[in-house]
């Protein structure tokens, strides 16, 4: 079911020629951008009237207003099963270690006697969180989003995910209840393209965000897409991925089922297994018949995902060719089953998050590991992190001289001014000399 590649015997290929032998989803959100264009422009001239009107014909829900009323959260807190409030609080105590730890704090460096550049890390002022709806009902997504805001400082922080016809029109009461349970109060039912457009321009209801994050489809990707500039967006997030980097002290029943736990997301998903031991790929590879047979997804999820040729199990000469492997494809979630599996974790370059070991499963980091399951897919890696405190802060440089010092530097700069045919540069220092260039001691 699930394809092989064998890259043994030669020598492996450099950067982007290995990375174009490797599986991959192919996620294409340019083609999705004129689709929502039209879309994000009705929200911007009418607002909540084509939000209704959205909200009717993708998600089959009517509704009369768009915010969610707050009696409403609370009701579905109250509703909550008391086991997955308990397994909520113990995801958001360990997610809240972990990102608190995160806040940078603010550095003062004297570059010159008089002369300091601080860097200030400011909160951005109000955020929107975009929370899937549909196929994918994640309360964890809305705490991997909230908690590292929150962690960071924003004061102003919105929800918003899609109407559900079986709801009353209201989004899923479990996405409700863990913005009760996080102190979130400003929530939405509008989903898609059109829920970005409403945090881009703002509506009666709802106020212009700076900031839109979480995952969404291929719509979702496209308008923060179309909209980024006027708001900032995290990475684009595209189907969820998993690679797995094994020798032959691998477990091929922990391999299987956790190949399986992601291929569960979406029949986009990607699974792939980088080995040098042929043995343990055959080994694994048996193993998944039998658990997926006693799964869930099957048919709709999990068999397209793993036999899609975005997965694969790739067989490689040795470690070093599976680090480079692993790396060339710059995977969301990077698990390692080694032996030493921490050194090998050390070497690893391009991933969104490393699972270390045989205790460390995809499935802890989704939930309850402390770290952040926003990351980045479709190779990202290689270039961007996972959501964090940082996403949602900026740094402002503070630049503080005295006339002493920049007397002594004032040379240099009309010098780099005249260099660059930018002549007032250069007078803007003149004119706190007296209109001369200070001598440098
Ligand atoms: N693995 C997904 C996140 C998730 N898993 C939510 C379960 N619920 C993308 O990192
Ligand atoms: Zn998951």
């Amino acid at each position: 079911m699930i394809s092989r590649i064998d890259l043994r015997g030669d020598a492996l290929p450099e950067g982007g020629a290995l990375r174009d032998l490797l599986p991959r989803a192919e996620f294409d959100v340019e083609a999705a951008l004129e689709k929502v264009r039209p879309l994000c422009e009705d929200v911007r001239h009418r607002g909540t009237a084509a939000l209704i009107e959205y909200a009717r014909r993708f998600d089959g829900a009517e509704i009369e207003r768009v915010r969610v009323p707050a009696e409403e959260l609370q009701k579905a807190l109250d509703a909550l099963d008391p086991a997955v409030r308990a397994a909520l609080e113990e995801s958001i105590r360990r997610a809240r270690t972990v990102h608190r730890e995160q806040r940078r704090t603010d550095t003062t460096t004297k570059v010159v006697p008089g002369g300091t550049v601080t860097e200030r890390w400011v909160p951005v002022e109000r955020v929107g969180l975009y929370v899937p709806g549909g196929r994918s009902v994640y309360p964890s997504s809305v705490v991997m989003n909230v908690v590292p805001a929150q962690e960071a400082g924003v004061e102003s922080l919105a929800v918003t995910s899609p109407p559900q016809a079986d709801f009353g029109g209201l989004p899923h009461p479990t996405i409700l209840a863990t913005c009760a349970l996080l102190g979130v109060d400003e929530v939405y039912a509008a989903g898609g393209a059109q829920a970005i457009a409403m945090f881009a321009y703002g509506t009666d209801e709802c106020l212009p965000v700076n900031l839109v994050t979480g995952p969404g489809n291929i719509y979702v990707a496209a308008a923060k897409r179309l909209l980024k500039g006027r708001i900032g967006i995290d990475a684009e997030a595209g189907p969820t991925e998993i690679a797995i980097l094994a020798d032959d002290t691998a477990d091929p029943v922990h391999l299987a089922a956790d190949l399986i736990s992601q291929a569960e997301h979406d029949p986009m998903a990607a699974a792939v297994l980088v080995t040098d031991s042929a043995e343990l790929a055959e080994k694994t590879e048996k193993e998944l018949a039998p658990q997926i047979a006693a799964t869930k997804h099957v048919e709709d999820r999990i068999v397209p995902a793993l036999s899609g040729r975005q997965s694969a199990i790739v067989l490689v000469d040795g470690l070093d060719e599976g680090l480079r492997v692993v790396d060339a494809y710059g995977a969301e979630h990077l698990e390692i089953h080694t032996a030493d599996a921490a050194a090998v974790a050390a070497r690893v370059r391009n991933a969104g998050a490393v699972f270390v070991g045989p205790y460390a499963p995809v499935s802890l980091g989704d939930y309850c590991a402390g770290s952040n399951h926003v990351l980045p897919t479709g190779g990202c890696a290689c270039h961007s992190s996972g959501l964090s405190v940082q996403s949602f802060l900026r740094g402002i440089h503070i630049v503080d001289y005295t006339r002493d010092a920049l007397a002594e530097v004032a040379h240099h700069v009309v010098t780099l001014a005249e260099a660059e045919d930018l002549p007032a540069h250069g007078a803007a220092i003149k004119a706190r000399f007296d209109w001369k260039v200070p001598q440098s001691k």
